[in-house]
């Protein structure tokens, strides 16, 4: 598929300091150690809505990834998937009468002009669960004939991982079982579903349903794929197995990072599928977390199509932290605005305070586990004592500047607009 163009990326003085971030397996803060080429799988989005502020925030926190790896002289090649076929797609074309391809199409052109306007590093590879259909029945055929998979016998057609043979279950989550069977029903999994031989076990292939698309599948049962088959496909097609992050919300830890690492490991028998598993926390509005299913949501496109600066909406995500659960409120939103004014306003000057410290402040915060307040903190700081210093004062002529690049290579904050209209 078609990702979207990428913004341009500037150049900083000498190379950043190696990537730290939390390891859901692991429970731990984690130093990165990628190859010449960092490897990243980020999970896309599902097309039958539009891209509301949790989503961005998720893409948001993986694009600081991207970003600081690059700062640190790696290349990056970063995959993600469009879950492009699947429940909710479907649910939601037959509730307002439209053809799933079509609003699968239109949710991701608009979701690919989202992440343009937000200043998002795309994917080196975008693709869709659709086109890999036939890789994907490959994997469920090869899962099948080893004996780590089986039809369901109730004449569905619908084909199981079977999770008791497979050894690293469980590693990447942590959960214990009843936990696992709660997320499992929350989440698309169905622990209640009769002749399955274990509760958990999760699907791989669906057969045929009448009025559902489908497609030629395993041992001649047509139908169409599970969801985390997708994601295990996608991946071992573009990076391959022991890649760098994985990452996603949290709402991913279980089931689905879980059951891609499990068919991937299985597939391969090799571990692991991730060398860490990153998990972005939820945005929330009115105290619930922010969810197509629940209704309650800002969406990127409606705030732009407002006229809010998408310069502004990455700085009110980037203020909180990834890994804290946090509200969406208008006044991030009008603090972001006003921060964003005041950084311009202070890039816009002839000199300003000494740059250097800001750039190696910047990077360290960032390589710890993306500490963006920490790193906003720091500008915050540059731009008071820019704006607040009088003539004569200890000013750099080319700190603006070196700032501003800063702002933008590691912040993906563009500084060269006009200031934002006050609210
Ligand atoms: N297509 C699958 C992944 S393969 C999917 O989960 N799609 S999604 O459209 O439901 O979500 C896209 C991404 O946004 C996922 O990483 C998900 O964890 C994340 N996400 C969804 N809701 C929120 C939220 N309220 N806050 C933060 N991230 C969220
Ligand atoms: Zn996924």
């Amino acid at each position: 598929m078609l990702a979207w163009p990428a913004p341009l990326l500037p150049t900083l003085p000498g190379p950043g300091p190696v990537l730290k971030v939390h390891d859901t397996a692991r429970r731990e803060v984690v130093a990165t150690s990628p190859g010449t080429t960092a490897r990243m799988y980020v999970c896309g989005i599902t097309p039958y809505d539009a891209t509301h502020l949790g989503h961005a925030a998720t893409y948001l926190a993986f694009d600081l990834v991207n970003r600081v790896w690059r700062d640190a002289g790696h290349a990056v090649h970063y995959v993600q998937n469009v879950t492009d076929i699947d429940d909710p797609l479907l649910e939601r074309a037959e509730r307002d009468g439209e053809d799933w391809v079509v609003l699968g199409m239109r949710e991701t052109a608009l979701f690919r002009e989202d992440m343009t306007a937000l200043r998002v590093l795309p994917p080196d590879d975008y693709v869709g669960a659709v086109e890999s259909v036939p890789r994907i029945v490959a994997h469920v055929e090869a899962l099948l004939d080893e004996g780590l998979a089986y039809v369901l016998d109730d004449g569905t057609g619908d084909v199981y991982h079977d999770v008791a043979q497979a050894p690293g279950f469980g590693t990447e989550s942590g959960y214990d079982e009843a936990t696992m069977l709660r997320f499992s029903a929350e989440r698309g999994g169905d622990p209640d579903r009769p002749g399955k031989r274990n509760r958990l076990d999760p699907m791989l292939w669906r057969g045929r349903r009448e009025g559902e698309p489908s497609w030629p599948g395993p041992r001649g049962i047509a139908g169409r794929p599970g969801w985390h088959v997708e994601c295990a496909t996608i991946a071992l097609e573009t990076i391959g197995m022991g890649f760098d992050v994985q990452g996603g919300g949290s709402d991913l830890v279980f089931p689905h990072h879980e059951f891609s690492a499990v068919h991937a490991e299985a597939l391969t028998a090799t571990k692991p599928f991730a060398r860490a598993y990153v998990h972005a926390a939820m945005i929330g509005l009115d105290g619930e977390k922010m969810s197509k299913s629940r209704g309650n949501l800002v969406f990127v496109s409606k705030l732009r199509g407002e006229g809010v600066d998408p310069m502004a909406i990455r700085l009110a995500l980037l203020a909180g932290h990834y890994r804290t659960d946090r509200a969406w409120t208008p006044d991030l939103l009008a603090t972001a605005e006003q921060r964003l004014g005041t950084w311009r306003r202070a890039v816009a000057r002839d000199a300003g305070a000494p740059a250097a410290p800001v750039l190696q402040g910047l990077r360290e915060r960032l390589s710890d586990d993306l500490d963006s307040p920490g790193a906003i903190a720091l500008v915050d700081d540059w731009a008071r004592r820019t704006l607040a210093a009088g003539p004569g004062g200890e000013l750099d002529d080319d700190a603006p500047t070196v700032v501003a690049d800063a702002v933008d290579a590691l912040l993906g904050v563009a500084l060269d607009g006009p200031a934002p209209r006050s609210r």
